[in-house]
């Protein structure tokens, strides 16, 4: 029989005390314990002492948190979040907070606190500017997507990997808000007053469907790398020069280019909803500028990263070949580009929304920012083969959207 029992904040106090030795020394009558979280899924509790120390205790709901019982979800996904965490951060440990504690039957992990961090994209919403921010992520991408390819391992290691990270509740959530209920009249859709016209239209705009297919087949069959899965700017902790990727419960082998998609197209609904975020045109032109040039840097880091890891590490005698290489570093861009439109469709139609346009309080603006959302999602879903570089993705978007 399975000891799962979802925790009250005495429970993870308790859970807490007994599990690390992170208060060691302290009066324990002391801390105190509050749940937090406001994501889709999980509980969060913060554990902490008038002293300083402190810890994050995550347990994952048997049912998706925004939706109720009604939608039950397996708590193995908190088993995928920790052992995904551990490989991300046995490659890259200064890029993810550090795990102290994990147990698969209370489905609970137990890690740093990075209340010192902000959530990327309320950091965004407030127009602050991160200076490491773009290198971080391309690190983070380059080498958890390298390292845990077919490039990288062993075959036969990698396929073990692939059974580790089998993940279908988590994969079915993003198959159906990611590719299904916005191309179609779905009760699970959401979007705002006024802007039925644009949804609707999207459910008979047949090219475009045949191009969501596409990308949806290559998510369903393609296990390329571990993706993190679920690389939106809620899951990214930052502060000057510091930054952390967390929430990896969506991971499983996919193609490379959803999680540098997802990434991408939530920087440009962020560049989107800045047309009613920030109310002076110059301010608002330049940081813009800021974000756009901060996709081009960190697509170029990350190319030039994965590069060279195909040059230097890839271990399959037949898989070093010049001429195939550039041609996955070309497959990767489409893809990348294509998730990104299909993200930013997503979240201006579907059930998952983002703060950066939800807080808009001018509805006028919010429903033009959305729409620009929508006009520049569909443009690169569609015309990402087209586009063979960063220059040409700006030449298009300063086509579509005034800036
Ligand atoms: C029901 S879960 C909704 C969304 O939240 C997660 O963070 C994923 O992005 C998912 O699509
Ligand atoms: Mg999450």
């Amino acid at each position: 029989m399975t000891r799962y029992k979802t925790f009250q904040t005495a429970d993870a106090l308790a859970y807490a005390l007994e599990h690390t030795d992170r208060f060691a020394g302290l009066d324990s009558t002391a801390l105190t314990s509050e749940e937090f979280g406001d994501g889709n899924l999980n509980l969060v509790f913060r554990i902490s002492h008038p002293d300083g120390a402190s810890l994050i205790l995550k347990q994952a709901l048997p049912y998706a948190r925004c939706v109720g019982e009604s939608w039950p979800l397996s708590v193995d996904r908190a088993r995928i979040e920790a052992e995904a965490m551990l490989i991300e951060s046995q490659l890259c440990p200064a890029l993810v907070p550090e795990i102290y504690h994990y147990d698969a039957e209370l489905a609970v992990t137990i890690m740093e606190d990075l209340s010192d961090h902000q959530i990327l994209r309320q950091a965004m919403v407030e127009g602050k500017r991160f200076p490491t921010l773009m290198h971080d992520m391309a690190v983070f991408l380059a080498d958890t997507l390298f390292f845990t390819s077919d490039l990288y391992l062993d075959p036969a290691e990698k396929k073990q990997r692939v059974a580790q990270f089998i993940n279908p509740d988590l994969c079915k959530i993003t198959e159906d808000l990611f590719f299904l209920d916005p191309y179609c009249d779905h009760e699970r859709n959401n979007y705002y007053p006024g802007f039925n016209e644009r949804a609707s239209k999207l459910w008979s705009h047949t090219a475009l469907k045949a191009e969501i297919a596409d990308l949806k087949y290559r998510f369903l069959t393609k296990t390329q790398s571990l993706l993190h899965g679920d690389v939106h700017a809620g899951s990214i902790f930052v502060r000057e020069g510091s930054t952390k990727v967390i929430d990896a419960e969506f991971a499983y082998y996919g193609p490379a280019g959803f999680d540098i998609g997802s990434y991408i197209g939530n920087l440009l609904l962020n560049f989107c909803a800045q047309w009613g975020l920030m109310d002076d045109e110059d301010a608002r032109n330049n940081y813009r500028r800021w974000i756009l040039e901060g996709i081009d840097s960190f697509w170029n880091t990350f190319a030039d990263r994965f590069t060279g890891y195909l040059a230097e590490n890839t271990n399959d005698p037949s898989l070093n070949n010049l001429h195939w290489q550039s041609r996955l570093m070309q497959r990767i861009w489409h893809d990348t580009l294509g998730y990104a439109g299909a993200e930013m469709i997503r979240r201006t139609v579907g059930l998952a929304h983002v703060k950066d346009l939800d807080v808009i309080s001018d509805h006028t603006r919010q429903l033009q920012a959305a729409g620009q959302a929508l006009v520049l999602g569909e443009a690169l879903v569609m015309q990402r083969r087209q586009l063979d570089n960063m220059g040409d993705v700006l030449t298009m978007l300063s086509g579509l959207v005034e800036y």
